[in-house]
């Protein structure tokens, strides 16, 4: 049997995570995301490839490459969201299904963070459900994916 493949794109120092700022994302750690991500993935019948950088252009390397490998795509961006058009662009230029993740809700933050560039280019936005996000996003995802195998 061969599952969808998803690709859980993460941007800058979320590999941080559970080192600081306990209070806005909580204690989990990246690797307990991936765990997370990971079990959530079997139960969809998915397959993931879990991936970090603080590094926009592999970042955007990445999404280049998934235009061809995978049938979708969960991103937190991070910092990002908020600054680049260039991966607005590159996930624009991926005709597969996006779904949006944030840990925090970036709407009751600075203002700064209350804009994406990455929204209009998502399916899906997720904002403030902590890591749970993640596993709503990878259910979101199963749920497009199946619909979309079913036409
Ligand atoms: O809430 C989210 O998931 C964010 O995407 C996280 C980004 C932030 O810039 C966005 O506005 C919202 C920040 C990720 C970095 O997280 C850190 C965690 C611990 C210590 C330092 C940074």
């Amino acid at each position: 049997m061969s599952f969808a493949s998803v690709l859980v794109l993460n941007g800058p120092n979320l590999n941080l995570l559970g080192t600081r700022e306990p209070a806005i994302y909580g204690s989990e750690t990246l690797d307990d995301i991936a765990k997370l991500c990971g079990d959530a993935a079997e139960r969809l019948n998915l397959s993931i490839d879990f991936c970090q950088s603080n590094a926009e252009h592999q970042l955007i390397d990445w999404l280049h490459a998934a235009r061809t490998k995978v049938d979708g795509i969960v991103i937190n961006p991070a910092a990002y969201t908020h600054t680049s058009v260039a991966i607005a662009d590159a996930l624009s230029a991926i005709e597969k299904p996006v779904i949006e993740v944030h840990i925090s809700n970036v709407h009751r933050r600075e203002a700064f963070r209350h804009h994406s560039y990455v929204s209009a280019a998502a399916d899906g936005v997720i904002v403030g459900c902590g890591t749970q996000g993640y596993v709503l996003a990878l259910e979101r995802m199963a749920a497009i994916l199946e619909h979309r195998a079913a036409k």
